[in-house]
C-alpha cells in the first residue's frame, strides 16, 4: 500500500505517517522542513522495513509541488492524507493581515487543489484509490477570529462533498476527518511563535492528541472497498463547540 501525506513533519500529519508505518504501509511524505523528513524517513525504515519517499517543497508553489510529483514519477497512490494547512492570527476581520488570509487560502485551500489535481487522474485511470481530507470543526461553525481559516475550513468541506460526487461512478473514495481542538504545533504557529498564547488554547482540559486523529485516518483508510466513511467530527470531550468548552481551574 503507498500512501501519500501532506504536512508530515508535525502534528497530525507526522502521526498519521507512523501510524501507516507501523501497519506496513510505504510512504510519501512532504512538508517544507527537509530535515525533520530525513529524521522520520531513517526512523521508519530502520523500524519498521519499510520504503519512505520524502519530498520537499511549498504546497502553496504549484510548479514545486508539480515538479515534485514528476521528478519522482509518483503515481500507484492508494491513500492520498491531504493534512497540510495552517491558522494564521486570531484577529476581527478589519484588523487582519492580509498576508496572513493569503497563506492560509493558498496553503488550506489551494495547496489541497493542486496535490488533489496532480495524484487524482492516475487514481481515476487505475481505478482505485482514497482522498481523506483533514477538515476542522471551523469548517462547520465560524468563531470569534476565525473568519479566513474558518472560510478555508468550510471550503475544504464543500470540496470533499464535491469530490465525493464527482468520483461517484468510480471506486475512488473521498472522507474528511474534522477535528476540533487538537494539540499539535498548530497554535504556535497561528500565533506567530508566541508560545504562552498558544498554551492558553489548551489549557484547563485535555485536547485531542494528533495520535487520535492518526488513529480515525486510519480506521478510514481500512473498511472494506464498499465502506465510505464520509465525515467524522471529533472533538475533545470537555468541547461542545468551537467556544463552549469547560475548562478546569
Ligand atoms: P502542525 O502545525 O503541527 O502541522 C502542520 C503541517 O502542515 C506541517 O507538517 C507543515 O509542514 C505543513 N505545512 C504548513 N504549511 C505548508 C506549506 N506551505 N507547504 C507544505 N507544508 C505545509 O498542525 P496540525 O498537525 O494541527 O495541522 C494539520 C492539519 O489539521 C491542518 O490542515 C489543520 O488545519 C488541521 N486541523 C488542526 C486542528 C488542531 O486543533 N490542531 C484541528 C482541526 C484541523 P512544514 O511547516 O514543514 O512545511
Ligand atoms: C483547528 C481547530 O478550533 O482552532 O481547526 O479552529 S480550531
Amino acid at each position: 500500500m503507498n500512501v501519500f501525506i501532506t504536512g508530515a513533519t508535525a502534528g497530525i500529519g507526522k502521526e498519521t505517517a507512523r501510524i501507516f508505518a507501523k501497519n506496513g504501509a510505504n510512504l510519501i511524505i512532504t512538508g517544507r522542513r527537509k530535515e525533520r523528513l530525513e529524521e522520520l524517513k531513517k526512523d521508519f525504515e530502520k523500524k519498521y522495513n519499510i520504503s519512505v519517499l520524502t519530498l520537499n517543497f511549498d504546497i502553496r508553489d504549484y510548479e514545486a509541488t508539480k515538479n515534485a510529483i514528476e521528478k519522482n514519477d509518483i503515481k500507484d497512490i492508494d491513500i492520498l492524507v491531504n493534512n497540510a494547512g495552517l491558522s494564521r492570527g486570531l484577529q476581527k476581520l478589519h484588523e487582519g493581515k492580509i498576508s496572513d488570509w493569503e497563506e492560509m487560502i493558498d496553503t488550506n485551500v489551494k495547496g489541497l487543489l493542486y496535490i488533489t489535481k496532480l495524484l487524482l487522474p492516475d487514481m481515476v485511470k487505475k481505478g482505485k484509490g482514497h482522498i481523506i481530507n483533514i477538515g476542522s470543526t471551523a469548517g462547520h461553525e465560524a468563531y470569534p477570529g476565525g473568519n479566513v481559516y474558518c472560510a478555508t475550513k468550510h471550503a475544504v468541506h464543500a470540496l470533499s462533498n464535491a469530490l465525493r460526487i464527482d468520483l461517484v461512478d468510480t471506486p475512488i473514495r473521498v472522507s474528511e476527518i474534522s477535528p476540533g481542538l487538537v494539540e499539535t504545533e498548530f497554535s504556535i504557529v497561528r500565533f506567530h511563535g508566541d508560545k504562552e498564547k498558544a498554551d492558553n488554547v489548551y489549557k484547563g482540559l485535555e485536547p485531542l492528541h494528533p495520535e487520535d486523529i492518526a488513529e480515525l485516518v486510519y480506521f478510514t483508510a481500512t473498511r472494506p472497498a464498499h465502506v465510505q466513511i464520509n465525515e467524522i467530527i471529533v472533538t475533545p470531550t470537555a468541547q461542545a463547540t468551537a467556544t463552549i468548552i469547560d475548562r478546569k481551574k
